[in-house]
């Protein structure tokens, strides 16, 4: 009797121990201009432990950076985030415009709309997680942003 509640723990116990991976719901892109070098992708990441996210990559960019969206003066700039992004447990996180963003750098093709790309992201903790990525209207979701970067 006792042997078998035992088992019953640890199957249950199981998912959690070694199949634990973060949530990406919602990915989405924004569509750019023909000779774009940069784009910029968004998604909600909820992870089951506290986690950071630390990159991404994708076929469709040379990179990805992990950037946030900060107010210096009544300009709006981008840096990337370091040491990655932190996740807190059973909290989703959503990257959105103007805010935390996967900014693709080196575009390698035009994301159209209607198209999708393959992203993957990377976590500190937990197994990478790939995704198919929409390609919306540009501007869709938020005012259109300059891409302006830190110098660094
Ligand atoms: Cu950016």
């Amino acid at each position: 009797m006792r042997s078998s509640i035992l088992i019953v723990a640890l199957l249950l116990a199981a998912p959690a121990a070694w199949a634990q991976t973060v949530k990406v719901e919602q990915p989405w892109a924004r569509a750019t201009a023909e000779h774009a070098e940069t784009g910029a992708a968004y998604a909600t990441l909820t992870a089951g432990t506290a986690d950071r996210l630390t990159g991404a990559s994708t076929p469709v960019a040379e990179k990805v950076e992990v950037h946030q969206v900060i107010r210096e003066k009544d300009v709006m700039l981008m840096r990337p985030v370091e040491g990655g992004l932190a996740l807190e447990a059973g909290k989703p996180l959503a990257l959105a415009p103007g805010s935390y963003h996967l900014m693709l750098i080196g575009l390698k093709q035009q994301l159209k709309r209607g198209e999708s790309f393959p992203l993957t992201l990377s976590f500190t903790n937990e197994p990478a997680v790939t995704v198919s990525v929409p390609v919306t209207a540009a501007g869709a979701g938020g005012a259109p942003m300059d891409h302006m970067h830190m110098p660094n």
